[in-house]
């Protein structure tokens, strides 16, 4: 693990405290999946990164572990009402992915999608911050499988269900669109300082 930057401090940008509302702290990590872990194949895995870009992207797992990664330390907020603090990623930020594909003219949001069958949206100003990361490394070891290894997206300014377990693909949208729990009832926007949970 490379030096972690602390961005836990982000939250002044949303709320007064760290911990959101109605939330409690816990040192545990809950698995919280829709269904089972997905099967994983390190040879035929591909990422994708296609709809409004300049160029289409793809890669292997390999070529992905590649580009420039960094280590963050952030919390991690779960809509079911538990925080989880100092957590340590190493991972590839979104504006470093979307600058490599060039963000086209009209791109306004973003659908990520996983071997689950997942997938989750948020618009694209949300994602445009380093703090998002595509993510293969939980406090210096590899992330654990059910947490979402090979890898996953972490989202700490938002609950945890913006941030897609076992990703593979983003799609840029010229326009909204809801992914699987923002069509059952959870809230498209779920910032957790303004207890944005249900719509
Ligand atoms: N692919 C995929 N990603 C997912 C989910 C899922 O079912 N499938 N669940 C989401 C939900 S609801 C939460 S709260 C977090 C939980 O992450 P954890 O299991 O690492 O705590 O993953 C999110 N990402
Ligand atoms: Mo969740």
């Amino acid at each position: 693990m490379s030096m972690s930057t602390d961005v836990t401090g982000l939250y002044r940008e949303f709320g007064e405290e760290r911990l959101p509302p109605g939330q409690r702290e816990t040192s545990k990590f809950p698995v919280l999946s829709k269904g089972s872990v997905p099967e994983f194949d390190p040879g035929s895995w591909e990422f994708t990164v296609t709809g409004a870009v300049e160029e289409e992207l793809s890669f292997s797992y390999e070529e992905f572990k590649e580009l420039s990664s960094a280590t963050q330390r952030q919390d991690f907020h779960c809509v079911t009402g538990w925080s989880k603090f100092d957590c340590d990623f190493t991972g590839v930020s979104f504006p470093m992915l979307a600058e490599r594909a060039g963000v086209a003219e009209g791109a306004v949001h973003v659908m990520f999608s996983a071997l689950d069958g997942y997938t989750t949206n948020l618009p694209l100003e949300a994602c445009m911050r380093k703090e998002v990361l595509f993510t293969w490394e939980f406090n210096g070891e590899a992330l654990p499988r059910e947490h979402g290894g090979p890898l996953r997206v972490v989202t700490p300014h938002k609950y945890a269900y913006k941030g897609a377990k076992w990703v593979d693909g983003i799609e840029f949208l010229t326009e909204p669109k809801r992914g699987f729990w923002e069509k059952r009832g959870y809230s498209d926007t779920a910032n957790p300082w303004n207890e944005e949970r249900y719509s």
